[in-house]
C-alpha cells in the first residue's frame, strides 16, 4: 500500500484545487433566477447547495464580485468548534461541526477536515469560571467540551509554556472533536457541487442595486446587466451594511479588519489548536508545516482588506510569551478580512423588511466554523419561511432586546 506524508496529501489536494479552479469558467447570467445569492463565500455557497440539495431549488444564480472564496472564507484561520455558550449557538455551531465530520464525502471534495482538538487558555481567574461556566452548558446541549487543568494542557501541547511571565495558563476549554479544515476547499467544494446541480456561480459579476417593486424584491442590477429573481439572499459579509443600504434597509452591524499571518514552514510541533484570548492569540500548524497565526480586530471600523505592523508587534509578541520556541521563527505572509460585527457578537440570519430579501451575516470573526449549519438553516429559512436553527438569530431581536451574548466564546477581542 502507498503511503503518504501530510505534506504529499495536501501537495496533491492543492494541485486537485489548482487544476479545477483553472478550469472553472463562470457562465453568462440567465435574465431571470427563482433565488439569486450575493456572495460566494462559504455561506453563500452552502446556502445554494443546500437549497438544491434539500428543498429542490436549483434554479439559483450565486453572483460574485471577485472570485471563489475571495472573501473571508478564503483568509481565515480555520478553526472550527462549537464550544458557545447560548443553547441557539450551540445548536447551529454543532450542527456545523457534525457536517463538516462528513463534508468531503457529501461533497466528493477534499476539505481536510482535521479534528485534531481545540484548546481555549484560561489564563485569569475570571476565564476559569468563564469557560467551566461554559463547559457545564454544553454538556446541557450535548456538545463534548471540557475544563482541563495546565499538566494536561502541557500533555496535549508540550510547546506552550504553562509558568508565562505574565500570565501563567491556569487551564483550558478543551474540545477534542474541534479543529480545522482545508478554507479554499470548503468554498470550491460546495461550487462544484452548485455548479453540478445547475446553478450558475458568476465571479467577476457585482450587485450594484436591490430592484423592488411594491415592497418586493424583483431582482438586482449588475455589473453584468439586469438580472430578476423571486428570492434574494444576501451574504456578503463584511460588505452587508453596504448591500442592505441598496435595499433600503438598515443593519446593526460594524465593519473592521481582522488580520493573519503565517509563518516559514517547519517540523510538525503541536497537533492542537490553540487560542490564548487573554494575551490574545491563537495559533496551529498547517499540513505544510507553517504556524498559522492569528490576531485581534482593529480597534476602528474600515474596509482595509490588508495587515499592519502593529498587529504583527502585538500578536507575535503574545505568542511569543506562550510559545517561547516560535521566537525565532521568519514570518511569510500577513493579511487581513473584512468582518461584520453584530452587538451581541452572535450572526444574523432572517428575513428583512422587503419581502422575499433574506440576510444571512454578522459571523465577525467566527463563521468560517459555521459555514455548513449556516448554509442549512439558511436554505430551510429561505424555502420554507422558518428554520429552528435561525429563529434565535432574526433581526426583531435588536429592535425587542432578545440578544444572543457570545461575547466570551467569540474568542477574538474586538
Ligand atoms: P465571505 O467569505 O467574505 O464572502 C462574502 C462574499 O461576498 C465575498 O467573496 C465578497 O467579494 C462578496 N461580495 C461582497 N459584496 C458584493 C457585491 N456587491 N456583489 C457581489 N458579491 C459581493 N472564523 C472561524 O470560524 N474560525 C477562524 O479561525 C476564523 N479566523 C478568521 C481570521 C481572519 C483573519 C478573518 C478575516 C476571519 C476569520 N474568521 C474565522 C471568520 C470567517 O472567515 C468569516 O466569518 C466567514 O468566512 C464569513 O464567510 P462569508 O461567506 O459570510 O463571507
Ligand atoms: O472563532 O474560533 C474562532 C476564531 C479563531 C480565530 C478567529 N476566529
Amino acid at each position: 500500500m502507498r503511503r503518504y506524508s501530510a505534506f504529499a496529501v495536501a501537495k496533491e489536494a492543492f494541485r486537485d484545487h489548482q487544476g479545477w479552479t483553472r478550469a472553472w469558467r463562470s457562465p453568462e447570467p440567465k435574465r431571470k433566477y427563482d433565488v439569486i445569492i450575493i456572495g460566494a463565500g462559504g455561506h453563500g455557497l452552502a446556502t445554494a447547495y443546500y437549497l438544491g440539495k434539500n428543498h429542490g431549488i436549483r434554479n439559483v444564480a450565486i453572483l460574485e464580485k471577485g472570485w471563489l472564496g475571495g472573501g473571508n472564507t478564503g483568509r481565515n484561520t480555520t478553526i472550527i468548534r462549537s464550544n458557545y455558550l447560548q443553547d441557539p449557538s450551540a445548536a447551529i455551531y454543532e450542527k456545523s461541526r457534525s457536517l463538516y465530520q462528513d463534508l468531503s464525502q457529501d461533497l466528493n471534495y477534499n476539505v481536510m477536515f482535521s479534528p485534531r482538538g481545540v484548546m481555549m487558555l484560561a489564563q485569569t481567574e475570571h476565564e476559569i469560571r468563564g469557560y467551566k461556566r461554559t463547559a457545564h452548558a454544553n454538556a446541557l446541549q450535548g456538545v463534548e467540551t471540557r475544563f482541563i487543568g495546565p499538566a494536561e494542557v502541557k500533555k496535549l501541547c508540550p510547546i506552550i509554556e504553562v509558568r508565562g511571565p505574565r500570565y501563567p495558563v491556569l487551564g483550558a476549554l478543551w474540545q477534542p472533536r474541534g479543529g480545522t479544515a482545508r478554507h479554499d476547499a470548503v468554498a470550491w467544494g460546495y461550487a462544484r457541487k452548485c455548479s453540478e446541480m445547475g446553478m450558475d456561480v458568476i465571479q467577476k459579476c457585482e450587485v450594484t442595486g436591490v430592484r423592488r417593486e411594491g415592497g418586493r424584491v424583483v431582482g438586482v442590477s449588475t455589473s453584468r446587466g439586469d438580472i430578476d429573481c423571486d428570492k434574494l439572499g444576501i451574504v456578503v459579509a463584511g460588505h452587508s451594511g453596504h448591500v442592505a443600504d441598496m435595499a433600503g434597509f438598515r443593519l446593526p452591524v460594524e465593519s473592521v479588519a481582522l488580520q493573519a499571518l503565517v509563518s516559514e514552514p517547519i517540523k510538525p510541533c503541536m497537533d492542537v489548536v490553540v487560542m490564548a484570548n487573554t494575551v490574545h492569540g491563537y495559533m496551529s500548524q498547517s499540513d505544510k508545516g507553517e504556524m498559522v497565526i492569528g490576531g485581534g480586530a482593529d480597534g476602528y471600523n474600515n474596509y482595509t482588506q490588508r495587515g499592519s505592523f502593529h498587529h504583527i508587534e502585538e500578536t507575535v509578541r503574545a505568542l511569543i510569551e506562550t510559545f517561547p520556541m516560535i521566537s525565532r521563527l521568519k514570518m511569510l505572509r500577513q493579511w487581513g478580512g473584512i468582518v461584520d460585527m453584530t452587538g451581541d457578537r452572535s450572526p444574523i440570519l432572517s428575513k428583512t423588511p422587503v419581502e422575499g430579501v433574506f440576510i444571512n451575516c454578522g459571523w465577525g470573526t467566527g463563521g468560517f466554523k459555521a459555514i455548513p449549519g449556516s448554509g442549512w438553516g439558511m436554505a430551510e429559512l429561505m424555502a420554507t419561511g422558518r428554520s429552528p436553527l435561525t429563529d434565535a438569530f432574526g433581526l426583531d431581536r435588536f429592535r425587542e432586546g432578545r440578544f444572543v451574548d457570545e461575547s466570551v466564546a467569540a474568542g477574538v477581542a474586538h
